[in-house]
């Protein structure tokens, strides 16, 4: 049997680990089947526990952009483990990453590191309600900003999966400051800004959303969001924990030429080792504890060994002009091929494209929103899904997903993709 370890490991998992997992889109509920346990990974390739080897198009959820196992990460990484490996006092290499991350990322003065997306997505907020001394957030159904109570009201990603878009534990009283528009629609925004005057504190937004997908912003959606944000007094939050050192150096900011108040970062960050980050002009920083009154904290926060990682990490996107170039051309010749193969085999599909960030949709309206990416036809991605496990590619175990494309892909990996999704699609 092709997994039978895997189906071992995660016997033994569920027997201790809720879902035999720590995260659950990782139980392959949306996809049905048992989730692939890896032993090891190398550069664009998986090996899991019973020695296949897969091309992996989700590269941790995002952090590996240059490939897993990558040289100077794990070096750096090895030499700060044996200096030590937490103080819970302040570090230099922490000051020296912020100046990096600050230099490349353009409308940011400071950055404060937490251990993941939810908690800068988590602090982020709370900034921006000291900040604005306003209670009530604006976010979009469908997009996911970590698992913290405010977000969970028709959050994306695993919440969308398991349909349980308001989740369970969630009080009445968060929900009620927590506003939902369809993403793209502006109109809705300036409804929610007009029904609720002066109360509304941020905006927080996937600029390029990846929880349904991957959704680009509409032309004209991201410019409106900071007009209404400036005309109401509001914080614009762009959760860039995915987009963040991936899109661009500079994000979806330098991409789309918006200006966000507050950006979170996550994922490649640090590395792939648990960073995450939010950061903004001194104005607002400056509310954050101990500076101000706002209070965030965390034991493991700017940990020398995570801030190693994202220190490598960031200087080779940093000091390699073309990367971002690269990845965005192969992620187009991707597009391409699976569109033709889709194509030839009379399967309707739409693919979404943003940079390095990819999504196939087996729908025949374009997919601009929660509502349209709710459309797709699941039965077909489950198939898609596992036809293309079953010919050695790992895409996300889910159609609320995007795919995140690692610079280590050679055109070879891609051509081999594209020939199995061709195999596939003949089936389907
Ligand atoms: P984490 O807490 O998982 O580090 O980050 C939360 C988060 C915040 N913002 C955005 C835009 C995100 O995509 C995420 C997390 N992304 C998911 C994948 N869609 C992580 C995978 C998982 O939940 O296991």
């Amino acid at each position: 049997m092709k997994y039978q370890r895997s189906s071992q490991l995660f016997k033994a998992a569920s027997e201790v680990i809720p879902g035999g997992v720590n995260s659950p889109v990782r139980a392959f509920k949306a996809v049905g089947g048992t989730p692939i346990f890896v032993s090891r990974a190398k550069g664009a390739y998986l090996y899991d526990a019973d020695g296949n080897r897969l091309i992996d198009y989700i590269n941790s959820w995002g952090p590996m952009i240059l490939g897993h196992a990558y040289p100077p990460v794990i070096e750096a990484v090895i030499e700060k483990a044996q200096l030590g490996t937490s103080f819970g006092m302040p570090t230099e290499i922490e000051t020296k990453i912020a100046e990096l991350a600050v230099s490349m990322v353009p409308s940011i003065d400071q950055i404060r590191f937490v251990n993941s997306g939810t908690e800068a997505c988590m602090s982020a907020v709370r900034l921006a309600r000291g900040f604005t001394k306003r209670e009530k957030i604006i976010k979009f159904a469908g997009c996911y900003h970590g698992h913290s109570d405010s977000f969970l009201i028709q959050a994306g990603s695993g919440a969308v999966t398991f349909g349980s878009p308001n989740s369970p534990g969630v009080t009445s009283g968060t929900a009620k400051d927590t506003l939902l528009a369809p993403y793209n629609n502006l109109d809705a925004v300036a409804e929610i800004f007009e029904a609720n005057p002066s109360e509304i504190a941020c905006i927080i937004v996937e600029p390029v959303a990846g929880n349904m997908g991957c959704i680009p912003p509409q032309p004209g959606f991201l410019e409106g969001l900071r007009a209404l944000c400036d005309s109401h007094q509001a914080v614009l939050i762009f959760d860039e924990v995915m987009t963040g050192f991936r899109l661009a150096k500079g994000g979806v900011q330098e991409l789309y030429g918006v200006t966000a108040d507050i950006v979170c970062f996550g994922k490649v960050i640090g590395g792939g080792l648990p960073v995450g980050a939010f950061a903004s002009r001194h104005e607002i920083m400056n509310h954050l504890a101990p500076l101000g009154p706002v209070y965030q904290a965390g034991t493991l926060s700017g940990n020398p060994l995570a801030m190693a990682a994202g220190y490598a990490m960031l200087q080779a996107l940093d000091a390699d002009a073309k990367v971002f170039d690269r990845l965005a051309e192969k992620t187009a010749y991707l597009h391409k091929g699976i569109a033709a193969a889709l194509t030839e085999n009379n399967i309707t599909h739409t693919i979404n494209r943003v940079g390095s960030m990819i999504s196939v949709h087996f729908s025949e309206t374009a997919v601009v929103d929660f509502e349209t990416a709710s459309e797709g036809n699941n039965a077909r991605f489950k198939a898609f899904f596992h036809g293309l496990l079953d010919a050695g590619i790992y895409i996300a175990p889910s159609a609320f997903e995007t795919w995140f494309i690692t610079d280590a892909l050679s055109y070879e990996d891609l051509d081999d993709t594209i020939a199995a999704v061709a195999k596939v699609a003949s089936k389907l």
